[in-house]
């Protein structure tokens, strides 16, 4: 049953990106920053550079999240059933940092082909204009741009990839509440700028639900069955966790996380522990 409407298809069919639909309650989000502030006072080196990526293999409050059936639902009817939960990120902006993204498309680097994936980014605080919510270039998503590496120290890109010379004018806000979710197209330009307020800015990001028939180029990959079957059968398949910190669950993710940055920095002249 097809869970996005005929507007909403078309709309990422036309500008890249749907925006926003409604996944959790306050309630249930709140549960989710709990998890990360708690992870943060208990184990304060895990959720730091690196470590912000894949979280959801070391604790089930966001391993639910990555297989919740609402956004499973959305993303079933824009990559199709056979759905892997392949990596996610958190992006956090702490209001004291000047911290922005440039702007870019998750296709350049993220090694994925053929293009059959979607990300997910979920709100787990408000997301808006004054604290640095995404900016996408509608539009933007017809082939991939040619990117300049910047290595800006408060971008929170691993190599301050920027595609040049974006019509800024032309860029649109992407305002969240707490628990709603944007979906992007791998090939859309957008960015997004600094934290102004007092409070933080909280993205989960699944990035990125792929299709099974989608391979990994540049290097390795773990992804977890997220819906139907694996028949391409390309990657690795990793467990859920059942605990949070587990042992062995730590210990994959480190190897997942250092894949990354290999297939993130493939050719690049830096790397930075982002
Ligand atoms: O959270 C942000 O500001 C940017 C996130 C992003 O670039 C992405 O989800 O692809």
């Amino acid at each position: 049953m097809s869970s996005l409407t005929p507007e909403q298809l078309s709309q990422y069919q036309r500008d890249g990106y749907i925006s926003p639909i409604d996944i959790f309650s306050a309630e249930e989000v709140k549960i989710v920053r709990d998890e990360i502030e708690s992870i943060e006072k208990n184990w304060p080196s895990e959720l730091i550079g690196v470590g912000r990526n894949n979280v959801h293999m070391i604790s089930p409050v966001f391993d639910e999240v990555v297989h919740n059936s609402k956004i499973l639902d959305a993303v079933e009817d824009l990559i199709g059933r056979d759905i892997l939960a392949a990596g996610t990120t958190l992006f956090i902006k702490d209001p004291e940092k000047k911290s922005f993204v440039s702007w870019h498309q998750d296709a350049k680097y993220q090694g994925f082909k053929p293009h059959n994936f979607v990300t997910a980014w979920v709100a787990i605080t408000d997301s808006n204009k004054d604290n640095g919510c995404m900016l996408m270039w509608p539009g933007s998503h017809s082939e991939i741009k040619d990117h300049n590496d910047t290595f800006d120290e408060n971008n929170i890109l691993t190599r301050g990839q920027t595609v040049p010379n974006v019509p800024i004018h032309e860029t649109v806000p992407i305002e969240l509440k707490a628990g709603q979710m944007s979906l992007h197209h791998p090939l859309i330009v957008h960015g997004s700028g600094e934290n102004k307020t007092n409070d933080r800015r909280i993205g989960f990001v699944i990035q990125s639900y792929i299709g099974s028939n989608v391979d990994q180029v540049a290097g390795e990959v773990y992804v977890q069955q997220a819906r139907g079957e694996d028949p391409f059968k390309y990657h690795p398949h990793v467990p859920r966790p059942t605990e949070t910190m587990n042992k062995d669950d730590l210990e994959l993710r480190h190897k997942a996380n250092e894949d990354l940055q290999e297939i993130l920095y493939k050719g690049s002249k830096e790397i930075r522990n982002l």
